[in-house]
């Protein structure tokens, strides 16, 4: 088994709908656990600044499926989630998911990078996974509680 950190984010329709569903989703991925699921959270969008605010999230999953075949699901996962990608990088979607790491694997290919490259500048993404493992270590990037104590958190909110 593989430990893996997913990111989940929405802002079009039902977002905090879509996460909960991509979270039962995950738990119902063949030869993977659902081990955990961090808060969600509502996050000012980040990149393209004209678009609805995101509700964020991570996970934690065991997995047998080798790091393609994992983001092959998830992009199924997103496709259920009604995602249409028209191209425009960073704005709005249903569903995204995005594979943050995945223990001991370390790679860059057209299809896939490993660990995440953007983790480092993303409060949206580290406070989630902050909330799962702190005292993780990015290959490159650094440890996940001093990553987020380096960034502006201000705009975030802790959703019930
Ligand atoms: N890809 C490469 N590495 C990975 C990986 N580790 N995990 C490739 C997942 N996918 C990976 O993804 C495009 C392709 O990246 C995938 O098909 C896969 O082959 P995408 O999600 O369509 O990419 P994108 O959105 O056009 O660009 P990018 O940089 O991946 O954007 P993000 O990171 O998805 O950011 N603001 C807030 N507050 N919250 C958000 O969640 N999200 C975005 C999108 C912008 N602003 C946001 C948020
Ligand atoms: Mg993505």
């Amino acid at each position: 088994m593989t430990e893996a950190y997913i990111a989940l984010g929405s802002n079009l329709g039902d977002a905090r709908g879509h996460v909960l569903a991509a979270f039962d989703a995950l738990s119902g991925l063949p030869d993977t656990r659902l081990e955990a699921r961090s808060h969600l959270y509502l996050t000012p969008p980040w990149g393209v600044l004209e678009q609805p605010p995101f509700v964020n999230a991570a996970a934690r999953i065991d997995t047998m499926l080798p790091p393609h075949a994992l983001l092959d699901a998830l992009l199924a996962i997103e496709r259920a989630a009604g995602r249409i990608r028209d191209g425009e990088r960073w704005g709005p979607r249903t569903l995204d998911l995005d594979i943050l790491h995945m223990s001991g694997f370390a790679l860059h290919d057209d299809r896939l990078t490993l660990p995440h490259p953007r983790i480092a500048d993303r409060a949206f993404v580290l406070m989630p996974l902050n909330d799962l493992a702190p005292e993780l270590e990015l290959p490159g990037q650094g440890r996940v509680a001093a990553l987020l104590a380096a960034l502006d958190t201000s705009g975030l909110e802790r959703l019930p």
